[in-house]
């Protein structure tokens, strides 16, 4: 028996006597999908950011920072935009804790949507800190579509990539909550029904350094077994560590994986990575096909305005029939149409939720 089998022996015994999970994640988690966490010293965003010329690395994520310049924001948010990452090994592994009727709840503070994609259903997710999936205004609350959002971004040429509202040119972000703003009410709401029905709780991938996300662990009943998957022992568990307690000081994968094993769920597993691999696959191929059709209806769409123009000045001369007018009326109604439908697909793409 290897170390890492002997320290998890007894998360595995409290699973198969079929005490259920609740997980606590952070961004170690995601980080074997290419997707930086904060704080680890090298690799980290916040040591990654000098050129974003910031006052103090937090500032990328700070409200107040963020209305004064936004567009050090949204550089990054350019880089991290969920769609192109798959999940990790421990985000299948919560797809078959919810699979195996073993899954209470997942608290995450990432803002990847990766447990989704991964399949796990929304009811067991908690997305403390928010997420990707939708955007408002932050002066009058407008919200505006991922679509519109990302090609805003993108275009450089127009307010140099930073997204504003139609309705009242006010900043627009994606609902990810920054320093200085309120969590979800639902994380505040599930917690308060949750708290004291945690059988087992798995805080995995990260510092616990964000509050009140990091006092969690903390408020977990004293005999609810705790175990700390992480590569540094943080928080609670260096703090206030309890007999019963497991602290496994290792990459999230690795403990995944021998979780798995010594389950027995090998099998499992390698059917859940090979069906999401595939629909991956199937979505990124229809939100090409949806890119490419969208790229030529957007070109349909400017000969129409084109066309529209140059009618406008005959109309304006009284030279086009009211016939002709309804028609025009006609085909801008479907462009907007093929423009909402490439949104929809393009919202699963990012959504992934099986
Ligand atoms: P953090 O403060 O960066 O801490 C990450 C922790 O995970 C550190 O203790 C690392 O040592 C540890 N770690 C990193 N990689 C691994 C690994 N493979 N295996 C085991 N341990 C690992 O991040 P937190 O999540 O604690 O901080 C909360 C912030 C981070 C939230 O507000 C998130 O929105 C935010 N964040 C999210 C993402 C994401 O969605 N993937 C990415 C970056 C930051």
């Amino acid at each position: 028996m290897s170390s890492l089998e002997k320290q998890i022996a007894p998360v595995v015994k409290a699973i198969k006597d079929g005490r259920k999970a609740t997980f606590f994640l952070g961004a170690g988690v995601s980080t074997s999908c290419g997707i930086p966490d904060f704080r680890s010293p090298k690799t980290g965003l916040y040591a990654n950011l000098k050129r974003l010329n910031l006052p103090y690395p937090e500032a990328v994520f700070d409200i107040d920072y963020f209305k004064e310049d936004p567009k050090a924001f949204y550089t990054l948010c350019e880089e991290l935009y969920p769609g192109k990452f798959l999940p990790s090994k421990f985000h299948h592994m919560l797809k078959l804790f919810q699979d195996k009727k073993l899954l209470h709840r997942v608290y995450t503070q990432n803002i990847d949507t990766l447990e989704g994609i991964a399949g796990v259903h929304d009811e067991y997710v908690v997305a403390a800190h928010g997420s990707f999936a939708s955007n408002h205004c932050i002066e009058c609350s407008e919200a505006m579509s991922t679509t519109k959002l990302k090609q805003l971004m993108t275009d450089k040429d127009t307010n140099e990539g930073i997204p504003k509202c139609a309705s009242c040119d006010g900043l627009v972000k994606p609902d990810i909550v920054f320093f200085g703003e309120a969590l979800p009410s639902r994380f505040f709401d599930l917690w308060d029904e949750d708290a004291e029905n945690v059988e087992l709780a798995i805080v995995a991938g990260t510092s616990l350094s964000v509050y009140p996300f990091a006092s969690l662990p903390l408020e977990v009943g004293k005999s609810v077994p705790r175990v700390l998957v992480n590569n540094e022992i943080v928080g609670d568990f260096t703090t206030n560590k309890r007999k019963n307690d497991v602290i496994l000081k290792h990459d999230c994968d690795t403990v995944a994986s021998a979780l798995i094993k010594a389950l027995g769920w090998e099998d499992d597993f390698d059917a859940q990575v090979k069906e999401i691999e595939q629909r991956f696959e199937k979505n990124s191929k229809v939100l090409e096909k949806a890119d490419d059709s969208k790229a030529s209806e957007s070109s349909d769409t400017a000969k129409k305005i084109d066309q529209q123009q140059s009618e406008e000045e005959l109309l304006s001369r009284d030279l086009v029939s009211e016939a002709e007018k309804a028609q025009q009326q006609e085909q801008l109604s479907a462009a907007e149409e093929s423009e909402k439908l490439a949104d929809k697909i393009e919202k699963q793409m990012e959504g992934l939720r099986l």
